[in-house]
């Protein structure tokens, strides 16, 4: 209720006064005011305040400052700045001030992403701890910026302190079931930047093509992608992709997700998967990767020894969701084990090949995510680990099982009302909007264990021709969610943003889908 009121009366105070209408998403203290100070494109300039720990040579601002002047005015050339007619004060310096002189460095979960914006007739500063917030802030700065009808850029006395409600804000896109090109992962990652979102879940391989061009084991992607040639990731393009994230403040979790979900490995890897058997023989068939076999630890080691190395984030995603048992049930060495381990239960089986896989990623000196089935399934986990709930329904609601996970001390990530892959007629951003990531029974230190949450793109049915739409806007819904404060709620307040937001993102050369009926101010080709 105080949510609404304190949405509706924001709505009205920024209608009066322009761009602050178009934030997305919305910051936790806005101030603007209708008094507005021009921006001449020839004259305005991104600067490192004097006093900032970080000044020019740290490669992820001057970066920044080249994207965003290029986002606010194009490419130029620009009239040369005019002195006459001078209707109102210019700004020609947004000065930037860190506290933090590390640069060359990648985001963390723990890295600090708060930011204050002070444009006024004295100041027109952007002041940050570190890097990462001075990011954030520059993106909010362009969404300030607005144009007039005669096409000068104007900016209103604003001040803004923000921060993240989540240090975990993802977004998963699924690179098996279709190959996504390089430049598409590429152009994700700057619009996730837009929506000021912070982690790519690179959900890489799955069971109908392994894409990832191992060094250790070329053969995976040789004989387990579409193409060999043209449908891979090599390394190279993986130390892009993780390079183009940092330089947004965004870290690269990548999954290789087992035992299930494998049926790509098995043509570079003799062995791994277990066979299925019809009767007394075998079928042809194979299953999850076989848990009875030391080739399988020993591939397991040395293939996650590259992974640890390729991969800078702390974070590896594991996997472990939908084991199917059906084939590990058919097959006869496979029973000979279990009765030897005592096993009754084949949650027992697939404990016995987690618990052995955290502990070699462990020794690498990962942390990881795994999918909420390793928590239902009562695996033994290292108490760091992080669960992502994706289930609803079957046996609790997801809140339930946020609600089961944190009251066991994990910490939890929350996916489950979040799939863009789903698609429905209508306004279906809304209930994506309106989840509550924290409401559920649990005490405060139980609620603190909630990092956040992600946008899930499964690929079944989505490949690059389908991708933009289908992620932006509603992306951003999510986003807004997990930036925001709990009392940022009212859909009206939203959908009004939303829509100016979408525009914007045209306007950046988004392919981003509309959410209601109406038109945007600019045109685009
Ligand atoms: N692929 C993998 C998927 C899904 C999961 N894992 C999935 C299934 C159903 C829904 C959402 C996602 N397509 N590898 C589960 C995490 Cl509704």
């Amino acid at each position: 209720m105080a949510g609404s009121a304190l949405g509706l009366r924001l709505l009205l105070l920024v209608a009066l006064c322009g761009a602050a209408a178009a934030l997305w998403p919305w910051p936790h203290y806005v101030r603007a005011s209708p008094q507005r100070y021009r921006l001449r494109p020839a004259a305005f300039a991104f600067r490192h305040h004097s006093g900032s720990a970080v000044q020019p040579g740290c490669d992820v601002l001057d970066a920044a400052f080249t994207r965003y002047r290029r986002l606010l005015f194009g490419a130029g050339p620009w009239p040369p700045p005019s002195t006459l007619r001078q209707n109102h004060l210019s700004k020609d310096v947004l000065a930037v001030s860190v506290v933090n002189e590390g640069c060359n460095e990648f985001p963390t979960l723990e890295s600090l992403e708060n930011y204050t914006l002070t444009i006024n007739d004295n100041q027109c500063l952007l002041a940050a701890d570190t890097i990462w917030g001075a990011l954030r802030g520059l993106e909010t700065f362009s969404q300030l910026v607005w144009t007039s009808a005669e096409g000068t850029f104007f900016i209103n006395k604003t001040t803004i302190r923000d921060f993240p409600r989540f240090p975990h804000r993802g977004l998963l896109l699924d690179t098996s079931r279709h190959y996504l090109p390089l430049s598409s992962i590429l152009d994700t990652l700057d619009v996730m930047s837009y929506n000021k979102l912070n982690v790519f879940h690179w959900h890489v391989v799955d069971d109908p093509s392994f894409p990832y061009d191992s060094i250790t084991f070329p053969e995976l992607s040789r004989k387990g992608s579409y193409n060999p040639v043209t449908h891979i990731y090599t390394a190279q393009d993986v130390k892009e992709v993780i390079e183009y994230a940092r330089l947004r403040g965004i870290r690269v979790l990548a999954e290789f997700d087992s035992p299930g979900h494998t049926l790509s490995w098995g043509p570079g890897i003799p062995e791994l998967l277990t066979p299925c058997y019809s009767g007394s023989q075998p079928s042809g068939e194979f299953g999850p990767v076989n848990p009875i076999l030391n080739s399988t630890y020993e591939f397991m080691s040395s293939f996650f020894l590259e992974i640890s190395s390729v991969f800078p984030d702390f974070y590896l995603h594991l996997g472990g969701d939908e084991v199917d048992f059906t084939c590990w049930r058919s097959n006869p060495s496979i029973s000979v084990f279990m009765k030897k381990k005592g096993f009754d239960d084949f949650r027992q089986l697939e404990s016995f090949y987690i618990q052995k896989l955290l502990d070699i990623v462990s020794a690498y000196n990962k942390g990881y995510v795994v999918w909420q089935e390793v928590f239902d399934n009562k695996v033994k986990v290292r108490p760091d680990t992080v669960i992502q709930v994706w289930r609803d329904k079957k046996p609790v609601t997801y809140m339930e099982e946020v609600a089961l996970v944190t009251k066991a001390g994990f910490r939890a990530l929350l996916s489950a009302p979040w799939y863009l892959n789903h698609i429905a007629y209508g306004p279906d951003w809304k209930d994506m909007y309106k989840v509550e990531p924290l409401d559920f029974q649990g005490t405060p230190e139980e609620k603190a264990l909630v990092i956040g949450g992600e946008a899930c793109m499964w690929g079944e049915w989505v490949d690059s021709t389908n991708l933009v739409p289908r992620l932006w806007p509603r992306g951003g819904v999510v986003a807004e969610r997990l930036w925001s404060s709990n009392l940022t709620t009212n859909l009206d307040f939203a959908e009004t943003r939303l829509t100016h937001f979408r525009c914007e993102l045209l306007r950046r050369g988004v392919q981003a889908e509309p959410i209601t009926v109406g038109y945007c101010e600019q045109e685009f080709e």
